[in-house]
């Protein structure tokens, strides 16, 4: 009998250390971004990240978030980052500006930088739906995201562009800065 496929796995480990990690904050319903945030840092941290390890920037709202991602994603220091935000509908468009731009922007931030870039931010009808997904009935997201941020981190470090050896992008920022 023919003997059964075993495809070879790359997987990230969900440890923090060796990692460094840029949390980028929105202002804009502080309520809710703020407790996102406690919950990434403490996936982190709980994960073995050092105070050493891990930035945090806020920025005004949602929409400025993908430029301040992109900027820290140029600097080469960070090997994740995690993009915190809250979006609530109002009566008119601005939500779905607001909404498509800033998914946009992360989205472009991450692809054109090969930084990985985790997306927090909650788009939400009304603000008890962004209760219950920072902290309450849904769990909190900005634990996920620090989660996500350690895994892609450690994913992305597996994964060595052709042509290039462990030596330089499969380094951690931890260690190109040594
Ligand atoms: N920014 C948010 O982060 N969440 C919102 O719900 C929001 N609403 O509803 O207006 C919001 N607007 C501000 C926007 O992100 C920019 O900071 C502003 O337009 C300046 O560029």
């Amino acid at each position: 009998m023919a003997e059964k496929l075993q495809p070879g796995k790359i997987s990230g480990a969900i440890t923090a250390s060796g990692s460094r990690f840029a949390i980028v904050v929105s202002r804009f319903n502080g309520f809710i971004t703020e407790r996102l945030l406690s919950a990434a840092i403490d996936a982190l941290e709980r994960a073995g990240a050092k105070t050493a390890d891990v930035d945090v920037l806020h920025v005004p709202g949602a929409f400025e978030l993908p430029l301040a991602c992109k900027k820290l994603a140029q600097t080469g220091k960070y090997d994740a980052l995690i993009a915190i935000g809250c979006i609530l509908r109002g009566e008119t468009a601005h939500y779905d500006y607001v909404c498509s731009e800033t998914s946009r922007g992360l989205q472009l931030a991450q692809m054109d930088t090969g930084v990985p870039v985790i997306f927090c931010v909650l788009t939400c009808d009304t603000l008890e739906q962004a209760i219950d997904r920072a902290g309450l009935k849904g769990g909190n997201k900005g634990f996920e995201a620090g989660l996500a941020a350690i895994e892609m981190a450690n994913l992305s470090r597996a994964i060595k562009p052709a042509g290039k050896s462990a030596g330089s992008s499969a380094k951690s920022a931890k260690a190109r800065r040594k």
